[in-house]
């Protein structure tokens, strides 16, 4: 399996993330994908490729344009505006407020953001782009007949819906290569999200769409982020009725429970009739992952890449979360190399 890997993602280094009423050094940082790498090139997973630069086009498939202008200008108008530390919201559009789109750029922190933790620094929007461009490259090499294709991009991208950012999340790089999949002629696209946290900012993009299924196993949100998005209940709405899946599982789920949910979700798919997969790759759900609450073991992901294989698609994983740094590399490439054994 080629892998897509530029260096581009550290130019995302912010020091800052609002965690348990303080500014911490944020989860999501570079040593991730450095772990991530390092374990690919350690068990030979295939060839790293670079990333071709793919523009803003693929982009605004799937996101609103005033959203990404504003990502493209939020630093400088944050540090313009004399701010001196990263730029974080501090005001939302909360119930009864107006819903529209302030002046002032902290307002626009707050219209545009679906969570505070995530701050935007200096190669915030850098790394977000380089990040959407690794996942379409991937997505290419499935259009070139590879039959599977790993994106080792950050910042994560599953909580970014059509104009809301967070959840350490800018672009949604998942849902622009399964848009971009669709766009190169496959007919039926399924996401499987298997990140410990609900995937709100893809269900919102695809919502309303029978073309692409969106599945995902998660913390149940009345415990756990985003806490307002993946309840079983949201299925879909219009022609998208019946093509959300949520299957959100309680505090201290282990393999039993949590691969239970993934072969019920596998089912969905499978019936879906995709041409091909989209894999939001997150393994947060490790025991040992410090901001989630499931019990995967490592060798479960060898187990769960494999159950995943039997479905014979075309598959695209695309990074998203995981927190145990040390572990998160063994953990993602035992998923790719079940996947491959089959
Ligand atoms: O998948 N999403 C994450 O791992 C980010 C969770 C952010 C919690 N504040
Ligand atoms: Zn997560």
């Amino acid at each position: 399996m080629k892998t897509v890997y530029t260096d581009d993602h550290k130019l995302r280094n912010v020091r800052t993330e609002l965690h348990g009423g303080l500014l911490v050094s944020p989860h999501e940082c570079p040593e991730r994908a450095q772990f991530v790498l390092d374990q690919v090139r350690a068990v030979r997973l295939g060839e790293v490729i670079a990333p071709l630069r793919h523009g803003l086009e693929p982009v605004l498939r799937v996101h609103d344009t005033g959203f990404v202008e504003f990502l493209g200008r939020a630093w400088q108008d944050w540090s313009a505006a004399g701010n001196r530390g990263e730029a974080i919201p501090d005001c939302w559009p909360a119930r009864r407020m107006a819903q529209r789109r302030p002046l002032s750029i902290t307002g626009q922190l707050g219209y545009y953001a679906m969570a505070g933790e995530t701050s935007i620094g200096p190669g915030t929007w850098e790394a977000a782009q380089a990040a959407a461009d690794v996942a379409l490259t991937a997505a290419a090499q499935l259009g070139a007949g590879e039959r599977s294709a790993f994106a080792l991009c950050r910042p994560p991208g599953h909580h970014a819906a059509h104009d809301l950012y967070g959840g350490y999340c800018f672009l949604n790089n998942a849902a622009i290569a399964a848009q971009s999949l669709r766009d190169r002629g496959a007919n039926r696209v399924a996401i499987l999200d298997v990140d410990f946290h609900h995937g709100n900012g893809t269900q919102d993009i695809f919502y309303d769409r029978d073309d692409v299924l969106f599945v995902s196993v998660h913390g149940d949100p009345r415990e756990a982020f985003p806490y307002f998005s993946g309840y079983a209940d949201e299925s879909g709405a219009g022609r998208g009725a019946g093509c959300t899946l949520n299957l959100p599982l309680p505090a201290g789920s282990t393999f039993e429970a949590w691969s239970a949910a993934l072969e019920t979700g596998l089912a969905r798919v499978a019936s879906h009739g995709a041409d091909a997969l989209v894999v939001s790759l997150g393994v947060d759900t490790y025991e040992a992952d410090p901001i989630s609450f499931f019990k995967l073991r490592s060798a479960d992901f060898s187990t769960y890449g494999r159950m995943i294989s039997r479905l014979d698609l075309p598959t695209l994983f695309v990074l998203e979360g995981g927190y145990a740094v040390a572990d998160v590399g063994v953990n993602v490439v035992n998923v790719l190399t079940g996947f491959e054994i089959g």
